[in-house]
């Protein structure tokens, strides 16, 4: 079985495989507010790729969620910070989500075998089950605008690093044998190895930098969101 690591939802085609789990990853922030709205009991998450569909089901009356360049959209319900999924007023709930970037790696590899979604704070579940689950794994990082990115391509070789010490059965693609290094140096200390990378200065400057601190925090959660029918829901 391998393992490998995609770093574009647009290079996604060429990774392309049957049989393959897809682990989405988009750490800054929308698969760590993933995470935290199901912990937080939301029932189901529709991704959609652009705001006029998130437009569309606003005038239904769901509650939705949107982001672009790492703001709150206008005329929405919240943007996409994990705190805005916590509460009484999620609990219970269908959301819509569309955000910058991990809806649209969502979008691209929606028709794989089984599409799954990665945080730091579901980590040690997630790659429990992976290995469980006996499959070839690829790592989708959503990155920036179909550009790599530091903070997902770190995670991704956290889950390497995490599956290949606990088992056996997966080869390590190239990319995932550099994300293996790369992780094995930010370990220590994610958010200080980050300290320069773009997207956390770009959500620094917007004062959100308690949001990357919480994203970076191993294993508050259980829960594996995963993709059926059009939405996410709990494993
Ligand atoms: O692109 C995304 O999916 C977002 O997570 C980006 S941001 O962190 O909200 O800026």
């Amino acid at each position: 079985m391998k393992i490998d690591a995609c770093f574009s939802p647009h290079l996604y085609p060429v990774y392309k495989a049957d049989d393959t789990v897809v682990v989405i990853i988009d750490i800054l922030r929308a698969t760590s507010a993933i995470c935290t709205a199901f912990e937080h009991g939301v029932e189901k998450i529709i991704p959609v790729a652009t705001v006029e569909e998130a437009h569309e089901y606003k005038h239904k009356k769901y509650l939705v969620g949107a982001e672009r360049n790492g703001l709150p959209v206008e005329g929405f319900d919240f943007g996409n910070s994990p705190f805005n999924y916590m509460g009484d007023h999620v609990k219970g709930k269908t959301i819509v989500l569309t955000t910058t970037n991990g809806t649209q790696a969502i979008e691209a590899a929606k028709d794989a075998y089984k599409v799954v979604i990665g945080s730091f704070l579901n980590i040690d579940a997630l790659c429990s089950w992976l290995i469980k689950e006996d499959k070839n794994i690829l790592l989708l990082c959503s990155g920036w605008k179909n550009k790599f990115n530091l903070e997902d391509a770190v995670f991704a070789g956290a889950v390497t690093d995490e599956i290949s010490n606990r088992s056996d059965k997966f080869n390590l693609g190239d990319a995932c044998l550099a994300l293996k290094y790369l992780y094995q140096m930010a370990k220590e200390n994610p958010n200080k190895f980050l300290t320069h990378s773009s997207h956390k200065e770009r959500l620094s400057a917007l004062n959100l930098k308690e949001d990357v601190r919480y994203c970076l925090t191993p294993n508050q959660t259980k829960v594996i969101p995963i993709y059926r029918d059009g939405a996410l829901v709990k494993m």
